[in-house]
């Protein structure tokens, strides 16, 4: 649902400035440097990027998912780094308070999330529980009004920077399954919360990710997410529904940047006397990355819609990120392909893009767990 056009595209038109004129230029010294400048991120928080997504009540601009899709595209349309670096505090990072908070959760954190004074992260992850985030084993024992949280998350985004942490953890170690999983917000800087080293990656430079440990953590029992115990497995899986759709529109917005790099790419480089965009085989690269990215928007931008309804969009939420990751995927391919040998040099930036949006079809469910809730929600559906 799109509240006010107008308001909506000035807001649009200013962050596609924001990213054409602020954010591309910096790209290499951000991959260089892995890290994104203070200054610049002093400028995303001006903007109010860190709260996009947020309650309006919590100081955010309360954007629908419509709107988040479409802004996430033009995010998109840059190094990943950047989206990664206000992508937890307007999702996984915020949305478990946003949707299963306390009025006193919400007042409490929300507002230094939407400002960006306060960096959210999502600890689900664990050494030995990724794809199958049921088994998690971090636990966390009720002691008089506290939970004490033991076990180690991995690979956790922005954790270098949190100062917050939505972290699950078993409230019945006895208990297998995912009822037995509750959400906590842990504060950086409680007792018994370190961090390990920044881990190096394929790609994505200047976003960090880390493990999270707890060791005998001592939590306030009013950080229990909801003050429920047992629902945290589906606050986790509700977060994953709406961060798959923004994946899933981040992937489109990127897909579109490399085939525009591309296309002017192919516009230029001349071969055999004339410029390359005019061979056929070039066309073809060209033409199916279009359909496709278009699919794509109309994909995304439906399940937004329908979850602006009050749907339910898991499946729908799943076939966008498979469908958009794994195109984007492809793009990033032809695109790579259509710079020839040009595109395997890191001067031209489209090897990098290759590398940053991989992970794209790895985070947030992998392609063959989106298969999986798809099917799955098939099966659920299905009226003999
Ligand atoms: N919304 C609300 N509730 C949900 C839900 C959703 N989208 N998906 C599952 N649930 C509920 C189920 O209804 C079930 O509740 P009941 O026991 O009351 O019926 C409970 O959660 C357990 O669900 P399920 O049995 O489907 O869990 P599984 O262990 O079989 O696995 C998958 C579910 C594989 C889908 C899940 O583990 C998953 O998404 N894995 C990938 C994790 C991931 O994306 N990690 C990336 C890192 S986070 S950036």
């Amino acid at each position: 649902m799109i509240r006010s056009q107008e308001t909506l595209n000035m807001l649009l038109d200013s962050i596609s400035r924001f990213v054409r004129e602020r954010l591309v230029p910096s790209e290499e010294i951000v991959a260089e440097a892995d890290q994104i400048p203070a200054g610049l991120l002093r400028e995303m928080k001006d903007l109010g990027l860190f709260g996009l997504c947020l309650p309006e009540e919590y100081g955010g601009l309360g954007l629908t998912m419509e709107e988040e899709v479409l802004a996430a595209m033009e995010l998109g349309k840059t190094s990943p780094a950047f989206r990664s670096a206000i992508g937890s505090n307007n999702g996984i990072g915020s949305t478990g308070i946003v949707i299963d908070g306390t009025p006193a959760q919400k007042e409490k954190y929300l507002p230094r999330l939407a400002s960006g004074e306060l960096i959210g992260s999502f600890c689900l992850t664990e050494p030995e529980a990724g794809s199958d985030a049921a088994s998690l084993r971090t636990t966390a024992v009720r002691d008089g009004d506290h939970y004490v949280l033991n076990g180690t998350k991995r690979f956790i985004t922005n954790a270098p920077e949190a100062g917050l942490f939505t972290v699950m953890a078993r409230t019945d170690p006895a208990g297998k399954g995912a009822g037995a999983i509750s959400a906590f917000v842990v504060e950086a800087g409680t007792a018994g919360l370190s961090l390990g080293r920044i881990d190096r990656k394929m790609g994505q430079k200047g976003a960090h990710t880390c493990d999270v440990i707890f060791e005998n953590c001592r939590v306030p029992a009013e950080n229990l997410i909801g003050e429920k115990e047992g629902v945290g497995f589906k606050t986790a899986m509700k977060v994953l529904d709406k961060g798959r759709l923004h994946i899933a529109a981040v992937a489109t917005g990127a897909a579109e940047r490399m085939l525009a790099d591309a296309l002017r790419y192919a516009m230029e480089r001349r071969q055999f006397g004339k410029a390359i965009v005019e061979f056929e085989l070039i066309q073809a690269m060209l033409a199916d990355s279009k359909a496709e990215i278009y699919a794509s928007r109309c994909m995304i931008v439906d399940a937004a819609r329908r979850r602006d309804a009050g749907e339910k969009v898991t499946a729908e939420s799943s076939c966008a990120k498979m469908f958009a990751t794994e195109m984007c995927g492809r793009v990033a391919d032809r695109a790579v392909q259509i710079f020839g040998g040009a595109g395997y040099m890191s001067e031209y930036g489209i090897e990098r893009f290759y590398r940053d949006v991989r992970l794209f079809r790895i985070y947030e469910g992998t392609t063959q767990i989106q298969q999986i809730v798809i099917a799955r929600e098939m099966q659920r559906n299905f009226e003999s």
